[in-house]
């Protein structure tokens, strides 16, 4: 079926997509001991500090020299690490903060540049998502014998998407140029679709697609689209 532009699924993209914008900006990001690393000396790093849970902690360090255990409040105020306590060790972890008072470990503060343009890629999506349209070539009946009209009176813009649905034993897609679709000519250098169920980005200007079975582009299974 064709999926005209602003359907029910492209407002739910934009909904999740500005949920993640929010969540992006709202949860911070901090280097522990800042420029300096997860270091000796580091334990008065968080003071005058605000987390929130969700903030992420980025340990930086040598990991020939170093380590990140997770403890409780016991296994800090007496530097005792469990065997069961988790161990991070690549030099370069990443721990969301849980809720709660006291998380033992952690240079950035909120609104850095890194979150402005995850914000700012974020709504590139957006705008990606709600412009680009979803057609079903043939709507329900799908891509079938006859179905070359079925372009005429629809808009298509470069970027847009068409879905062929098809019985991949009885038919294909090739992709051709204008002389082949008028003359339901494929060159043998013609990509062609033949999963049943092919998406193709439609180009700006012309699109031309056929069958290549028999007979079939002769009986109408081709679609000539122009893309603005
Ligand atoms: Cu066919």
């Amino acid at each position: 079926m064709a999926q005209g532009r602003g359907s029910v699924v492209k407002c739910m993209a934009v909904m999740l997509c500005l949920m993640v914008c929010l969540k992006t900006s709202f949860a911070a990001n901090y280097t522990v001991g800042d420029d300096s690393g997860w270091r000796l000396g580091v334990s008065g790093w968080p003071k005058g500090k605000t987390f929130k849970a969700g903030d992420v902690l980025e340990f930086k360090y040598n990991k020939q020299f170093h380590d990140v255990v997770v403890v409780g409040k016991g296994g800090h105020d007496w530097c005792i690490s469990t065997s069961g306590a988790p161990k991070l060790q690549t030099g370069e972890d990443r721990v969301t903060l849980k809720k709660g008072k006291k998380t033992i470990f952690m240079a950035q503060g909120r609104g850095s540049a890194m979150k402005c343009m995850a914000v700012m890629l974020c709504l590139m999506v957006c705008l990606k998502t709600s412009f680009a349209a979803n057609y079903t070539v043939g709507d329900d009946s799908g891509w079938r014998l006859g179905v070359s009209g079925w372009p005429k009176g629809k808009t298509f813009k470069a970027g847009d998407v068409l879905e062929f649905k098809y019985n991949k034993w009885f038919h294909n897609v090739v992709v051709v140029g204008k002389g082949g679709h008028d003359w339901c000519i494929s060159t043998a250098g013609a990509p062609k679709l033949q999963t049943g169920e092919d998406r193709v980005t439609l180009k700006k200007g012309e699109n031309y697609f056929i069958c290549s079975f028999p007979f079939h582009c002769l009986l109408g299974m081709k679609i000539a689209i122009t893309a603005e």
